[in-house]
């Protein structure tokens, strides 16, 4: 699916975005499955806001926008776990990391239409830091996605610096990195955007009236080891491909 040059680029930019790693039909299950887990979680009372909250955008403009975000979506729909292994996926993946790929967890990413919540810049790291870095994202578009309905931006090399301070662990002091100075990464739906969890990125909000949604898969080498015991929660540790050469040693509580 990628060539050893985009590998090159990934290595050297922190991000690469693939082309129609899912198909039509693919995409469609997925959209029809992160809808169910909305009415689910709406039946259940449990359909509560997941737009962070922060100083990096007016009290009364953050008010107004809506985040559906749920965490392990591979364990609430099967056609996510099915994406999580999915042929193509595999073969970027280990290109990407190496032949041996593990499953950090999953998690979906609605912005409505109008009202979709903006991410500041961030790192992923201090989420969950790992001591050799191969912790990477893997961004599924499920919709067409630019800069009205808030596509991913990204800081092209920044991967280069290192972890950054965040404000209390959670994004980017804004008025440094402002949302505006990443790199916007339009895609189509079925495309993929894979970055580093040291690339800073963020998003904007949905001004659209269209709705942009996302399943997002971390990714790591079952050897990198967390360097910090944070984020361990029952959505991980499943191998993508390759062995787990490290399952007697560590293993998620
Ligand atoms: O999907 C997006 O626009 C950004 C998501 C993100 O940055 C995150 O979940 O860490």
């Amino acid at each position: 699916m990628i060539t050893l040059k985009d590998a090159e680029f990934y290595k050297e930019n922190g991000y690469l975005l693939v082309k129609g790693v899912f198909n039509k039909g693919e995409v469609e299950e997925m959209k029809n499955a992160v809808e169910q887990i909305i009415q689910r979680a709406a039946n259940a009372k449990l359909d509560r806001n997941a737009a962070w909250q922060g100083e990096y955008i007016p009290p009364n403009e953050l008010k107004k926008l809506v985040l559906k975000g749920f965490h392990d979506v591979h364990y609430h729909d099967s056609s996510f776990t099915k994406a999580v292994i999915h042929p193509n996926m595999v073969s970027i993946l280990q290109k990407l990391i190496g032949p041996n790929v593990q499953l950090h967890h999953s998690k979906m990413l609605v912005k409505p239409p109008e009202k979709g919540a903006a991410f500041p810049m961030h790192q992923d790291h201090p989420y969950f830091p790992h001591e050799s870095h191969t912790m990477m994202a893997a961004s599924v578009h499920l919709d067409d996605a630019d800069l009205e309905n808030g596509c991913l931006r990204v800081i092209p090399k920044s991967h280069k610096e290192g972890s950054i301070p965040h404000v209390g662990r959670h994004y980017l002091n804004h008025k440094e990195y402002p949302i505006s100075i990443g790199t916007p990464c339009p895609a189509e739906a079925g495309d993929v955007l894979f970055f580093n969890y040291l690339t800073i990125h963020g998003s904007d909000s949905n001004r659209s009236d269209r709705p942009r949604r996302n399943v997002l898969f971390q990714y790591r080498d079952p050897d990198d080891k967390p360097s910090a015991d944070v984020h361990v929660n029952w959505g991980q540790g499943l191998m993508v491909c390759g062995e787990n050469p490290t399952f007697r040693e560590y293993q998620a509580k």
